[in-house]
């Protein structure tokens, strides 16, 4: 079987046939797909910059990567949920904060749906929202500076998987959890019990719109199923949002045969205009639970953590208004609202046609209380009251759909492994042009604001098979790039990503280059231990630990000699970097040292933590080349045995110490 086999033969493969045709069919001429001036259209000469940011998460490496478009190149990793060596996040004193949470300090997740922060239905470029899937967090990357500003922690779920979608202006970023779990009361039930004790939380987190600083607003406690994918409305339908959920069964156990015996699953509609006006009405119940709240200050450039004890909740059993259910063919995995916000399009993972359902029908069809049943006490709304139509025959296994700036969407097949183009309002397919394989997400550059960028889709794949040189058992992860501008899409480039692409978001790059931030201004530094020149630089004890002020400037550290630390000793190099010029970072490491290096941005102070297990002379140097004499940019801590009488000096040049030696 070619990928090239008509869909009515594809149409007949069950669901189990099609998961051995993503790894038994591969095309035999993938190359020949590439038209001529495909090699053209993705290069980027040297000294030119891309013309788009692809941010595509790390999956289960818990980070997040810039790519630059069309040349496919990566421009960065972003530390988010996971330690990262690269730059010492969540290795030194000041980041180690951001990892904590309710469970203790977790240092790597899975990282799953970035999100640009929207203005008006558009990304405007300022932060990147990002999920943490196992402990259940959402984080806020400032993309003026590529770092990880807050990580929040989401109570009451269980897989952080709908996460983290952001309403029209930012009001909120909205998480819904993955796994139904007991949420009050005792939680030490059987699992068999999930009917009765089992119950899903959508989270409302309100974000600051001058700062960007998350809160949860509020959770709705929904029915006990598993929620999926989400949008935002927007446009005629801003104040909502649209969640698939599968599960429906509610079965607790084998969810691969129990979790599909219905026809249809669900999307589930939320009025959180409603919601708020429930809140305003003081109708929302306080409830107790335990969540961190992480947050990184630019003027410290510091990390603490807050231990939250409440949330605000609503129960749609109570107030039921607020969610409505749609009927969705079948095991669906995303809704996806069309640029103009009237089209709600749903991807069943297992279902024969994608159903384009129609803002204005369903909420004719609330008023009307056109409802076919309730499931737990949510309106089921009758499927032909709320459909627009069908897309008849797009492929196999329907999985994500985004828009172009022309009126046509775009489907990732997973199981045909394709993308499938078709016409928003007449629901026909134009095109269709395989991916090297198994697509997941699909990526189209602003494909879900109200006004799309267009110009490139971005397929996110699972296999790579034949694709590159291998590399033992895994082989490398992939994006795929077409260019959709034309009638007939075309392929322009494979690039292999870090971990798994499993979402990415991209805008163009002047929405995130005009923010930029180049250094940190020295003189703004409030770090407790920073110190704005070489002269306040100095050590101090204080029982077994010992503190040292230190500067890092083009091309020596101060102090670079430091004497008088004894075994036992707990040394905290606070590391200044005084340069004010871009592009300039110091890097510190001391031999023996169990935690990574740091990376010090101009302006900014980082702090490592170094308990030396023996006694003697030991290197520290820079670890970023940052001039000719980087090389010699270094200097010598020297430990003493623990009764030792070396006193506690420091110093550069003329200031070095000149102790003598011990005298046992
Ligand atoms: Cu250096």
């Amino acid at each position: 079987m070619s990928l090239s086999t008509p869909y009515s033969k594809l149409v007949l493969a069950t669901a189990v046939a099609a998961v051995t045709f993503t790894t038994a069919c591969k095309p035999k001429k993938a190359e020949t797909v590439i038209s001529g001036d495909a090699a053209q259209k993705v290069y980027v000469a040297p000294g030119k910059l891309d013309e788009v940011y692809l941010f595509a998460s790390g999956g289960f490496s818990g980070q997040v990567a810039a790519y630059g478009l069309p040349s496919g190149r990566l421009l960065k990793v972003i530390p988010v949920f996971s330690q990262n060596p690269e730059n010492g996040w969540g290795y030194s004193e000041e980041t180690k904060a951001m990892l904590n949470t309710s469970h203790g300090f977790i240092p790597w997740d899975d990282a799953h749906h970035p999100q640009i922060s929207k203005t008006d239905g558009s990304d405007d470029g300022r932060w990147l929202f990002i999920n943490g899937n196992n402990t259940p967090r959402i984080a806020r990357i400032n993309l003026a500076t590529f770092k990880t500003e807050e990580i929040l922690e989401i109570p009451n779920s269980g897989g952080n998987h709908s996460s983290p979608y952001c309403t029209e202006n930012t009001e909120y970023v909205v998480a819904g959890t993955r796994f139904s779990v007991p949420i009050e009361g005792n939680t030490d039930v059987p699992i068999n019990t999930y009917k009765e004790n089992f119950r899903g939380a959508l989270s409302f987190v309100k974000v600051d719109p001058k700062e960007g600083h998350m809160n949860i607003a509020f959770q709705l406690l929904v029915p006990g199923v598993n929620y999926d994918l989400a949008r935002s409305g927007k446009g005629a339908s801003h104040g909502w949002m649209f969640f698939t959920c599968y599960n429906s069964e509610q079965a607790n156990t084998l969810l691969e045969v129990n979790a599909s015996q219905r026809d249809k699953d669900f999307i589930m509609a939320v009025n959180w205009k409603k919601a708020e006006e429930y809140l305003k009405q003081g109708k929302g119940k306080k409830t107790p639970t335990t969540y961190y709240h992480n947050n990184y200050d630019e003027r410290t450039h510091s990390a603490s953590s807050k231990v939250e004890k409440e949330v605000l909740t609503l129960d749609t059993r109570v107030l039921k208004d607020i969610v409505y259910f749609i009927p969705c063919p079948k095991s669906p995995h995303g809704a996806d609202v069309s640029p103009d916000g009237e089209s709600i399009v749903a991807s069943g993972k297992l279902a024969a046609v994608i159903p384009v359902f129609s803002f204005k029908k369903m909420t004719d069809a609330i008023a009307k209380k056109t409802f076919e049943s309730e499931f737990d006490k949510v309106p089921v709304i009758k499927y032909e009251a709320a459909l627009a139509g069908e897309v008849q025959k797009p492929g196999l296994g329907p999985l994500h759909t985004e828009f172009d700036d022309k009126g046509y969407a775009y489907t990732s097949m997973f199981v045909s492994s394709e993308i499938v183009k078709w016409k928003v309002d007449t629901r026909e397919v134009v095109d269709r042009i395989p991916t090297y394989y198994s697509i997941g997400h699909l990526c189209v550059v602003g494909g879900d604001n109200k006004k799309p960028y267009g110009k490139y889709a971005i397929a996110l794949n699972k296999i790579t098979k034949d694709r590159y040189l291998p590399t033992g058992p895994e082989l490398t992860q992939s994006a795929q790039l077409f260019d959709i501008t034309g009638e007939k899409m075309n392929l322009l480039l494979d690039f292999p990503t870090i971990g798994e692409p499993h979402y990415a978001q991209a805008c163009p790059a002047d929405v995130i280059l005009k923010n930029q931030k180049k250094i940190f201004e020295l003189s703004k530094n409030e770090h407790p231990y920073a110190v704005k020149n070489e002269k306040e630089t100095k050590i101090v004890r204080n029982g077994k630990r010992v503190d040292v002020w230190m500067t890092a400037i083009r091309s020596h550290l101060a102090p670079d000699n430091i004497e008088g630390i004894k075994l036992g000793d707990e040394v905290y190099f606070h590391i200044t970097n005084l340069e004010q010029d871009w592009d300039v970072p110091h890097g510190f490491a001391v031999k023996g040292a169990e935690n990574a290096e740091l990376l010090i941005m101009p302006g900014e102070t980082q702090t490592i933590k170094w308990t030396p297990k023996s006694t003697g002379i030991f290197p520290f140097y820079c670890t970023d080349f940052c001039s000719a004499l980087h090389q010699e940019m270094q200097g010598y801590a020297r430990v003493s045995p623990a009764n030792s009488t070396v006193a506690l000096k420091s110093g550069i040049g003329e200031t070095a110490p000149k102790n003598e030696l011990a005298k046992n």
